[in-house]
């Protein structure tokens, strides 16, 4: 397995996909997607565009949906919900198919989407990832952070060092075998920095501080918890995990 870490979705090759693509948006897109999954969501959709996502959600009956959209970290006027995982419990998700726009996360996903293995990965479900990783043993593995408008998130890139890391420990594999760039390396010594303190790092980080002024103090905290959701949110078709 070779392993390659992408700090953001514009930052990967476009020539071939590789065997299994991870995006990654732990604030917040991947970790409202993990979680609304293990609350029994039937399936999460993703949308870049909101009119599209609108369109497509409108032919599935109401009561069977809900809408989730997110611009600067704030709800998408008349959506029934913004990008925060604490409201999506399972008395609300149950059987009922979300439909999602994010600033960043869900166009990282759309990046990858014709990998034949597309996972969303956070660090609340990132056992379930590295146990998928062990089984399927795939050649060539990205794991792409989401950012923010084009830029290097911590919280992205420390959640790769996590699934890296974790791949390490369970393996005979050496650092040098299974990383395939050196944003690798980087990414697992941030995690190896941090891993007591996530948390901290979340408050360091500049999405992480977006976030807390927008009172969002307990998503910080739920994120930056890690393998808590035994759940792989996995691509079936095009765009709909
Ligand atoms: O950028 C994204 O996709 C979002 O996850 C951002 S937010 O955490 O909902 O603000």
């Amino acid at each position: 397995m070779k392993l390659f870490v992408y700090h953001t979705p514009e930052l990967t090759p476009t020539d071939k996909p590789p065997e299994c693509a991870i995006a990654v948006d732990v604030l917040r897109a991947t970790s409202t997607i993990a979680t609304v999954l293990a609350a029994g969501g039937e399936a999460v959709q993703v949308f870049s565009d909101l009119d599209q996502l609108i369109a497509v959600s409108e032919q599935w009956p109401p009561e069977k949906r809900l809408r989730a959209g997110e611009r600067g970290g704030a709800k998408v006027a008349g959506f029934e919900l913004g990008n925060s995982p604490l409201d999506c419990t399972s008395e609300l998700v149950q059987g009922r198919r979300l439909f999602i726009s994010t600033t960043n996360g869900t166009r990282a996903l759309q990046r990858v989407q014709d990998s034949p293995n597309v996972i969303a990965a956070a660090l609340i479900n990132r056992a379930a990832v590295v146990q998928f990783l062990l089984e399927k043993q795939p050649e060539t593995v990205w794991i792409v952070g989401s950012g923010w408008e084009g830029s290097f998130s911590l919280e992205d890139t420390v959640c790769a060092g996590a699934i890296a890391h974790s791949l390490l420990e369970q393996t005979k594999i050496s650092p040098e075998e299974l990383a395939g760039n050196d944003e690798v390396v980087s990414a697992i010594a941030l995690y190896s920095q941090w891993q007591d303190n996530l948390l901290g790092l979340f408050h360091q980080a500049s999405h992480g501080q977006r976030l807390l002024r927008l009172d969002c103090q307990e998503d910080l905290k739920y994120c930056s918890q890690t393998d808590i959701l035994d759940v792989l949110p996995i691509q079936q078709e095009i765009g709909v995990l």
